[in-house]
């Protein structure tokens, strides 16, 4: 199926593509979409930088950038917003809805966070070579108390998780000072990162502020004991001890700082590299994003055939309290007149077909206004219970406890699932091989092209 490096990436790029458009009219069916509506394999890799305010972000950027200013830096928080940094020829700034325009298409999904979003994105283009292989995100410090986290007018985890999903490498940097994973910082390395664990890499800057080794050690421990505790999966990632030069690190140092430079040549390498991990990336995320598609589908379909079972009782009700009524009054009028109803007309017979039409009509006008009024209880009880409904949906792939990732997918997309639920009058009620079609997307399709590319070496 693919010839060269290159063909190898184009025919990746066609069968995803194709795969996003032949499932675009079922996912619009189930009012979902797709973070990647069109992949581009052949684009520039892109490396975010996240983490504590004052980590370093900035500083190794400016580093990596060759030195010049290009970001701000400083020890308070600095970067209030995202800065997307692009390869142009002439250094050009953009901001808010002007810097989307600016983007390559992956990036045109960002349009979903809303203008309170946009007030914090910025776009710089600048001549620097590395950009010429790579895009560089920088982020806003995170603020390691919870409270404080909150203040932000926008949805910062679903921003992140954006940005992650976008990106081929994920820079999770923390310093000496703050090796604590609390707060901001705890939600997104257990919120923002499942699925893309792969991408990720740690790294415990400014290691020329220690005094000593123990005092590394310390820094060092807490942090491998914080992450334990927010990371999911079972092996630690690797923490690169790194530092940004600058012209006095060497002057005012305490420590040997040869092991962390070699720690930060390992880094420069992993980011001149990240071309090689491109494919990877963009079908993890090709995976996320049919996998929180299958998860929707599954959730509102239970949730419809709930509301049509409800629906079903109250009508199987109003017929069955109708006929009663009907034979009632048959029986009533036989008994006081002895005559059927399919005698010579008479104003008796006229009498019970009027007391008849009104009375069923009656039963039916209650019957569809009690179902309307249950309805609606039962959607309200449908969202207080939303959870209940997707852990009946997943418990048996739930009870093998090696799909915990998609409670992860389920907390992405609930929020819009619930107003789904809410404010459509009619869900989808049959799946007519949906899900099965999602399954093999996700459990053959995507392993199956990871699996050739692996076989061929060429990830
Ligand atoms: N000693 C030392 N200082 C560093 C290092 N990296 C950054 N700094 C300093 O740390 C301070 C914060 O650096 P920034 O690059 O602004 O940090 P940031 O993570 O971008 O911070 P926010 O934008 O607020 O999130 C600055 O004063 C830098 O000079 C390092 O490796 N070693
Ligand atoms: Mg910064």
């Amino acid at each position: 199926m693919f010839g060269s490096n290159k063909d190898t990436k184009k025919g990746i790029e066609d069968t995803i593509n194709r795969l996003y458009k032949a499932f675009k009219p079922s996912a619009e069916k189930y009012r979902y979409t797709f973070s990647l509506p069109e992949i581009t394999v052949g684009g520039l890799p892109t490396i975010v930088f996240l983490g504590n305010h004052s980590s370093g972000k900035s500083t190794l950027i400016n580093y990596l950038l060759g030195g010049s200013p290009i970001q701000d830096t400083g020890v308070a928080p600095t970067d209030d917003g995202f800065t997307i940094i692009l390869y142009g020829e002439k250094d050009e700034d953009f901001y808010g809805p002007a810097a989307l325009g600016r983007l390559p298409k992956e990036f045109a999904n960002l349009n979903k966070f809303g203008p309170e979003f946009l007030q914090h994105l910025k776009v710089k283009y600048r001549s620097c070579e590395l950009l010429k292989k790579i895009n560089l995100i920088d982020s806003p410090g995170m603020i390691d108390t919870a409270g404080e986290a909150s203040t932000r007018n926008y949805n910062f985890s679903a921003v992140v998780r954006s940005f992650v999903e976008l990106s081929n490498l994920v820079f999770f940097m923390f310093d000496p000072d703050k090796p604590g994973t609390t707060g901001e910082t705890v939600k997104v390395l257990s919120e923002c990162l499942f699925g893309m664990e792969f991408k990720l890499r740690v790294l415990l800057n400014k290691c020329d502020t220690f005094e000593n080794m123990y005092d590394f050690a310390r820094s060092y421990g807490a942090l491998c004991w914080n992450l334990s505790r927010v990371l999911k999966s079972k092996d630690l990632p690797k923490i690169y001890t790194t530092f940004t030069p600058n012209d006095t690190t060497r002057v005012s140092t305490q420590i040997d700082l040869n092991w962390f430079e070699k720690h930060r040549a390992e880094l420069l390498n992993l980011i001149h590299t990240a071309e090689d991990r491109k494919i990877d990336s963009v079908i993890a995320s090709v995976a996320a994003d049919f996998t929180q598609l299958y998860v929707r589908v599954f959730v509102l379909l239970a949730a419809s055939k709930k509301l049509f079972c409800g629906c079903v009782k109250g009508w199987c009700t109003t017929i069955l309290t109708a006929g009663v009524f009907f034979l009632l009054e048959y029986w009533g009028y036989k008994s006081l007149t002895g005559l059927g109803i399919t005698g010579p007309f008479s104003y008796k017979l006229f009498l019970f077909w009027l007391v008849a039409v009104l009375g069923i009509g009656l039963v039916f006008f209650l019957g569809a206004l009690s179902i309307n009024v249950f309805q609606r209880k039962r959607r309200a009880k449908l969202v207080v219970d939303i959870d209940k409904l997707f852990e009946a949906s997943f418990a048996e792939s739930l009870s093998y406890g090696d799909r915990g990732d998609l409670r992860q997918y389920w907390s992405v997309i609930k929020p819009e699932t619930i107003s789904i639920i809410k404010n459509t009058k009619r869900l989808p009620l049959f799946s007519w091989g949906l899900t099965r079609k999602l399954e093999r997307v996700i459990y053959v399709q995507l392993k199956e092209v990871m699996e050739k590319l692996r076989r061929r070496g060429q990830k």
